[in-house]
């Protein structure tokens, strides 16, 4: 039986136990269940141990993906089904550029005493992608979030994106490996046209996420760095570095450079019209 079946079950009997005594609790979340909260969508992904990494096999595969090594995380959470979307970026840029006295300007290289689709970053649908963003821009808008009070927002660990992309497949793609089919879940610099698409027109994964392959390369909390090898829980990469993680590929990519198990980085600051994200909420 697929055990999230068996989780379901699980946190139904708890959910009914909670209403039963507090009568107005929330039900605690299912494996693909999607909630909004703040207008964004996000899928619950749960508790589980995956594979992270490439085997030396796997056809376009580069040296740090590897050694392959056993994660475990230890506490589901809530990530976003798609990418966020130009129209929920510029939602925080002109709540917070006002009173907050940040110079946006440093996240985004464009100036406009009001942001708006047009923009450089912002394509000319507000269901774009996010892109031009820093890892510095992407974990403002994380804060932001976070400062509304209901719970903590922030970036995927590595290990969070890469078990989440995967959502419990082994293969190069979350599809298999057949890199002819990635056009049907994927926009690559093959079938792009050069542009980012709106979010969530290519087919999910199997927990429902949407455009992990592709669009634009998402940025993660942890700093780049080489994999240790054993199995580890909950990591959260190394200590400190000098580059920030990016995954997945995106619209400028070739089909081997949207694996799952592809890593790339850049600098904090450092921004690209490739450059996107997506969120964390933690807890249930
Ligand atoms: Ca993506
Ligand atoms: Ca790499």
């Amino acid at each position: 039986m697929n055990p999230f079946h068996v989780r379901g079950l699980v946190l139904s009997a708890v959910a009914i136990a909670a209403v039963g005594l507090w009568g107005d609790a929330v039900a605690a979340p299912q494996a693909r269940e999607v909630r909004a909260f703040h207008r964004i969508d996000f899928v619950w992904i749960p508790p589980g141990t995956f594979v992270m990494g490439s085997p030396a096999s796997e056809d376009g595969r580069d040296g740090d993906e590897g050694p392959q090594h056993e994660v475990t995380l230890s506490k589901g959470f809530w990530l976003g089904v798609y990418e966020v979307t130009a129209g929920q970026f510029l939602e925080f840029l002109n709540a917070t550029r006002k009173d907050s006295g940040i110079l946006f300007d440093e996240y985004c290289p464009i100036s406009a005493s009001r942001y708006h689709l047009g923009g450089n970053s912002f394509g000319s649908d507000a269901r774009q992608p996010m892109c031009n963003v820093s890892w510095n821009a992407c974990v403002a808008f994380c804060d932001w979030l976070t400062s509304k009070g209901d719970s903590v927002y922030r970036l995927p660990t590595e290990a969070e994106w890469e078990y989440a992309c995967r959502a419990g497949t082994t293969a190069a793609f979350s599809f298999g490996t057949d890199k002819s089919l990635l056009g049907e879940y994927a926009w690559h610099a093959g079938n792009s046209d050069a542009v980012t698409h709106v979010v969530g027109e290519k087919k999910p994964n199997p927990w429902g996420l949407c455009d992990m392959h592709g669009n634009v390369c998402e940025w993660c909390h942890d700093w780049y760095g080489e994999y240790g090898g054993g199995a580890v829980t909950d990591p959260a990469g190394p200590s400190s570095g000098s580059r920030r993680v990016l995954r997945g590929g995106s619209w400028t990519d070739s089909p081997g450079r949207c694996r799952s198990a592809g890593r790339y980085s850049d600098v904090p600051y450092g921004t690209h019209h490739s450059f996107g994200f997506r969120v964390v909420r933690e807890g249930d």
